[in-house]
């Protein structure tokens, strides 16, 4: 990193806006354009700045922290300086610049120019703009004319994120940031269909398209063969349309509605912190919600019953390493909150459509390239779900159940990254429970494979169609303060207790407990059902006298499979471990590094915790690493059912027993189910009213 302005550190002073808005408060539109001025102030007027991100700086934790507990203590607030963070190129050029801007003060505080082999995230015109300049292109044109499609085929460019393989040979350099374009054709049948699925008729060329120049600079020509070979684009096959569109499809019929129906309205309440931040208070939780263009949702102050649990909690960062070892399949490495953003790429969520019940949406606004303020509607969806029985006890004796329902609350955001969707949410429950679940869905990135020949490295998934094999490897940041400041992670471990006098059967087996005292990665170990907890050892639990905690449930997945001399390994700092503990320092706050687009490794969270620090009882953060080795199915094509994957923190010795045991229990006056005859049709009314509520009871 060269230094162009040596950054100017200021003095922590209220500031003329302070008064108006939170610290945490995400910038509101009058704050990104004011960024924007600032920063291009600094610049002769003609220059043509391309902005990537105008974002709040959030203030420092020792400045926020006695902010938070003065708010919670409904005392005055001490004035934190609002500072906003700009990322933004020269356009046309690699001149990246990193800033920080005084929004408090009215002054760029620091401006670095950043290089060599640091690239900024996409954004959403320039990808528009790059799919044009590769279909323009008169050299793509002429290999697009060897296959001789049928008069008035679309061609389709899907722009990718070029990658790093560390070859730097003249047309081949990845020094440089480029994209790598990937074209399919339409239904030649069908041209006009704008959503028909053009993932089901790849084309093996291939265009690499320079960000600087806005040029193509080479032509690819894509293996489609069982090995490196190339061969010159010859006349296709135009293989049958796989369409996901509704009207594409014979629709089943005897579907009936699901009404999710709440006839009082929901049960949370949401109050505006700052103008754009929210703060959320639902059956003992609240927390504040913030949105960004690179993490989407962020959760801050994360209390239940008043008791601290998390100080910031977001996805953190993802990668999706493609199994094709083929040039330039080789290269393919999505980092899309990196690359791109979760917040930037975040859906319109509508009514009726991505959550039912009675959602209420918040928006966001972004900057686009040009420094404006950008509306971005219905981000985040919050609202409610029923997920079965919470907790449940019949006394066989009496006959008399005790039932409640599990209510959840749900804060979703869907992200579209091309081909891809995440749908991403955070969820609460009546059990002090908090959830981050991400379900896999969209459309597979495809490429063409010749008839007949199958690899190991991917699946057919319709004639001349392969999708290869990837890993989808994520990141969640966990900034915790279970009941203060001071946490450590330690891990549990059964084993079976030795053939002993004491255990003369050789069926006993014993919990042992290992706290990490050194930052580092760690990993499950199902075998001993390891299990890692975020303690507070200074704050004991009143039934057993132990340390309060919350426990980590991930499922199991396969480490990055990419060799450790990869780039792929090398970037993906977090793909390596299940775990990732380390001290808290402002700022690091992606696992895989602040700029992840052709990043070269070396920042993120392995080398963060490569500083062996002091983790015990101590500011932590902890990197929870979750994902799948995606294998594709036919079934998963054209569009994929989604694949769930959940993280859970659930709380261990933290309260004084099951904390949903006032959830009022399930009855037929409160649920109002029907009866419905063997052939499904609704009865009105039904009995069971008095389920597991005792009229006379003793208490
Ligand atoms: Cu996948």
């Amino acid at each position: 990193m060269s230094v162009q302005n040596a950054p100017v550190p200021l003095p922590l002073v209220g500031g003329k806006n302070s008064s108006l808005q939170h610290p945490l408060g995400p910038l509101t539109a009058a704050e990104i354009s004011e960024s924007a001025r600032l920063i291009k102030g600094l610049w002769p007027s003609n220059t043509d700045i391309q902005f990537k991100s105008i974002t709040l700086r959030e203030p420092n934790k020792a400045d926020l922290t006695p902010f938070l507990a003065a708010e919670h203590a409904g005392q005055p607030t001490p004035n934190i300086e609002r500072r906003s963070f700009v990322v933004y190129y020269i356009r046309n050029t690699d001149k990246l610049h990193e800033a920080i801007v005084s929004l408090s003060l009215g002054k760029v505080e620091s401006n670095l120019r950043l290089g060599p082999n640091i690239h900024s995230n996409t954004d959403g015109e320039e990808i528009i703009r790059v799919e044009q300049i590769a279909l323009e292109d008169e050299g793509v044109k002429a290999e697009i004319a060897k296959l001789q499609l049928p008069e008035g085929t679309v061609i389709i460019s899907d722009p990718w994120i070029y990658g790093s393989d560390g070859v730097n040979e003249g047309l081949f350099t990845d020094e440089k940031r480029m994209f790598q374009c990937f074209l399919y054709i339409r239904d030649p049948n069908n041209s006009s269909e704008a959503d028909s699925n053009h993932y089901a008729m790849p084309l093996s060329i291939s265009p690499v398209i320079s960000a600087e120049t806005m040029k193509v600079t080479r032509i690819d020509i894509l293996p489609t063969g069982a090995d490196h070979t190339i061969k010159e684009p010859s006349p296709y096959k135009v293989q049958p349309p796989n369409e996901y569109i509704p009207e594409a499809q014979t629709l089943r019929t005897d579907l009936k509605p699901l009404n999710v129906v709440q006839p009082e309205g929901a049960s949370f309440q949401i109050s505006n912190f700052s103008e754009l931040g929210r703060t959320v208070t639902w059956q003992k939780w609240s927390f504040k919600v913030g949105f960004n263009i690179r993490e989407g949702m962020v959760l801050y102050d994360v209390h239940y019953a008043g008791r601290p649990l998390f100080y910031r909690l977001s996805l953190s960062d993802m990668s999706i390493p493609y199994a094709d070892p083929r040039h330039p399949f080789h290269k393919k490495a999505a980092f899309d909150l990196g690359d791109a953003g979760a917040g930037i790429m975040a859906n319109n969520l509508q009514l009726g459509c991505d959550c039912l019940g009675s959602i209420h949406y918040l928006s966001a606004v972004l900057n686009d390239d040009k420094g404006e303020p950008l509306d971005m509607p219905n981000v985040i969806c919050i609202h409610e779900q029923d997920n079965g029985i919470g907790w449940k006890h019949t006394n066989y004796r009496t006959g008399r159940a005790a039932v409640v329902r599990n209510r959840e609350l749900v804060l979703q955001s869907i992200i579209t990254v091309s081909n891809y969707e995440y749908i991403l949410a955070f969820q609460f429950n009546q059990a002090g429970e908090v959830m981050y679940e991400v379900r896999a869905t969209g459309i597979l990135s495809t490429q063409p494979i010749d008839e007949g020949i199958s690899v190991p490295w991917g699946t057919v998934v319709h004639p001349g169609v392969l999708a290869s094999h990837h890993q989808h490897i994520f990141s969640l940041r966990v900034d915790p303060m279970i009941d203060g400041p001071a946490n450590r992670v330690v891990f549990d471990e059964a084993h079976p207790m030795p053939r002993s006098d004491f255990n003369p059967h050789g069926v006993g087996y014993s919990v042992s407990q290992t706290p990490i005292t050194t930052s580092g990665g760690y990993d499950l170990d199902f075998d001993a059902n390891r299990t890692f907890k975020i303690q507070n050892a200074a704050v004991r639990n009143p039934v057993n006298g132990q340390p309060v905690a919350y426990k980590i449930h991930a499922p199991p997945f396969q480490k990055i499979l990419a060799d450790k001399d990869s780039f792929h390994f090398k970037r993906a700092e977090f793909a390596d471990h299940n775990i990732y503990v380390t001290s808290y320092k402002d700022d690091e706050l992606y696992a895989g590094g602040k700029y992840t687009n052709q990043s070269r490794g070396g920042t993120g969270v392995r080398s963060w915790a490569d500083r062996k620090d002091n983790v015990l009882d101590d500011d932590i953060v902890v990197w929870v690493q979750f994902g799948i080795n995606h294998v594709p199915r036919v079934e998963d094509f054209p569009v994929m059912p989604c694949e769930i994957i959940k993280v859970s923190f659930k709380p261990v010795n933290f309260f004084e027993k099951n904390p949903a045991l006032d959830v009022p229990p399930s009855v037929q006056s409160f649920n109002k189910s029907v009866l419905t005859s063997a052939n499904g049709e609704a009865a009105v009314g039904g009995a069971g009213g008095a389920c597991c509520v005792k009229e006379n009871s003793k208490l």
